[in-house]
């Protein structure tokens, strides 16, 4: 991925979705001096002090729209430099990432342990996203300088650090993810007895840290796991109760605290119990389930 200073060369192609309460906006294109597809998604930031202090005040330039009676509707510019618009860059982009991003119809799947084996599983092992970005960062190559917290250790250890999403800016939108050390973790499906002592360590340093840097308490953190995730190499998200982070549905997140419950309860919980997970029709892995005639698509 090379370094961006502008998007002079940037021609749109597609928007892939959009969403006014997110104030996100996705957009498909190509870049005229590179080769491949590219993903850009752009976000409204959320207000800090930093850039409340720097808006209210003479160098904000303020438009008026209308007035009514004791109503004022304006617009604000605040100064170039706390007027920034979030843009994440995904350059080359698969046809997968490009589907990740599209809004599109989805379906939830009740995925028996018989059918994890059977349709989910086979699929994971010749289709998923690259993981090598996780690596980077387990082996320091890359955002080495945004670690807030390793435990070193092959067993027990993780590194934890600020997820893409989050700026580290202010505590609002506070989103970071604990990477696990160990390799061989796919996703919840994996997690049995045998892990207990690695999930309470991520629960227990991952809150400790949180609270000494961030000074927000464990009872203000959402701690949790996707399933299905995006990429198959255990990690755990923790985001600030208050913000509603994206991917926080029933359907796709499960509670740090209630797996290490079940697996207490019952070792191989999550290789005996059906998981409910949500798959978007272009999804390959929904071809599959379709095949088997497992779901069907909205009739027109
Ligand atoms: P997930 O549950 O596998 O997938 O979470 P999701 O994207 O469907 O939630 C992966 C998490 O890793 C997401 O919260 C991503 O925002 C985050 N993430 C993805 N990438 C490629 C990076 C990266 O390069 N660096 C960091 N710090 N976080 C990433």
């Amino acid at each position: 991925h090379s370094v961006l200073t502008n998007f002079g060369n940037f021609q749109q192609k597609r928007i892939l979705s959009e969403n006014s309460q997110r104030k996100i906006i996705c957009v498909e294109g190509t870049f005229s001096d590179k080769e491949g597809s590219a993903i850009v998604l752009l976000e409204k930031k959320p207000f800090s002090e930093e850039i409340l202090k720097n808006t209210l005040t003479a160098e904000s330039v303020v438009n008026k729209e209308f007035s009514n009676d004791i109503y004022g509707f304006y617009e604000c510019f605040p100064k170039e430099k706390y007027n920034g618009v979030k843009a994440t860059v995904i350059h080359p982009a698969t046809e997968k990432h490009i589907i990740k991003y599209l809004s599109q119809e989805i379906h939830l799947i009740e995925e028996t342990a018989e059918l994890y084996k059977s349709i989910t599983l086979p699929f994971l092992e010749n289709e998923t996203f690259s993981i090598q970005w996780v690596f980077n960062i387990l082996e320091h190559k890359k955002e080495a300088d945004r670690i807030i917290f390793e435990d070193p250790s092959p067993d027990i250890g993780f590194i934890l650090l600020p997820d893409l999403k989050w700026d580290a800016k202010q505590v609002e939108d506070l989103y970071l993810i604990a990477i696990v050390h160990q390799k061989d973790i796919k996703s919840l499906r994996d997690l049995n007895d045998k892990h207990l002592p690695l999930l309470k360590n991520i629960k227990e340093k991952g809150i400790k840290t949180i609270e000494e840097k961030f000074r927000l308490p464990g009872s203000q953190l959402r701690i949790y796991v996707h399933y299905q995730p995006s990429f198959y190499h255990l990690h755990v998200h923790f985001t600030y109760l208050k913000y509603d982070a994206p991917g926080i549905f029933t359907e796709k997140s499960h509670l740090l605290s209630t797996i290490i419950e079940n697996i207490e309860l019952m070792p191989d919980y999550y290789q005996r119990v059906t998981l409910p997970f949500v798959v978007k029709e272009t999804d390959n892995l929904f071809l599959k389930y379709e095949e088997k005639g497992m779901i069907k698509r909205r009739s027109v």
